[in-house]
């Protein structure tokens, strides 16, 4: 099989004037599509060519000779993955057994955005911020590169990219600017809603 480039799930212009269309094609359509271009590339005519994007991720991680191949499957993945928890609607709170949860895991949803916005602040260099459920607990992480929790026994829940390329046409080095406005205007508390449930169910 070969791995493709998802649609976005909304317009480019969709999440202006918090992240720019120029911003979104060239992440989408520049970013994105050269993690999956170079993939493939990398696993043509492999073994790995016929397995899906998630086998790919946890048949190459922490394995020097096929590092490459981990870093833009793993990127393919927080991409996909990020985008949707970007929405035109999206920012305020969490309602219901997610924000429960939230409240109990760090006091108060203030709590736990104050929390993610640490994290996300002070990832050094390229990464990630994450909100993931281990164990039936909800945790705060961070990730550095293209590493990502589904190859560390989390189910990801939520997401920010923290890479420069995220933000720098929009905030230049204003990451803490880029963190505040995914949280109060873009953040898709509905998909990660839905993640939590999936994630509960799957453990249970
Ligand atoms: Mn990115």
């Amino acid at each position: 099989m070969t791995i493709s480039l998802p649609d976005l799930p909304y317009a480019n212009t969709a999440l202006e004037p918090h992240i720019s269309a120029q911003t979104l094609d060239i992440h989408h359509g520049k970013h994105h599509r050269r993690y999956v271009e170079v993939l493939n590339d990398l696993i043509k005519d492999t073994p790995l060519a016929t397995k899906s994007l998630e086998e790919i991720i946890h048949a190459s991680v922490n394995d020097n000779a096929k590092q490459g191949i981990f870093n833009n499957a793993a990127q393919v993945w927080n991409h996909t993955f990020f985008w949707h928890c970007l929405s035109p609607n999206g920012g305020g709170n969490p309602t219901g057994a997610l924000a429960d949860a939230l409240v109990k895991a760090f006091g108060s949803i203030d709590a736990f955005k104050q929390e993610f916005t640490q994290a996300a602040v002070t990832q050094f260099g390229s990464g990630w911020a994450w909100l993931v459920l281990e164990n039936g607990q909800l945790k705060i992480t961070k990730t550095s590169n293209a590493a990502t929790p589904l190859t560390q026994g989390q189910v990801p829940l939520l997401t920010c990219d923290v890479w420069e390329h995220a933000y720098y046409l929009d905030y230049q080095n204003r990451r803490p600017d880029f963190v505040a406005a995914f949280l109060a205007n873009l953040v898709n508390w509905e998909f990660a809603s839905l993640n939590y449930s999936a994630g509960l169910s799957k453990a249970a």
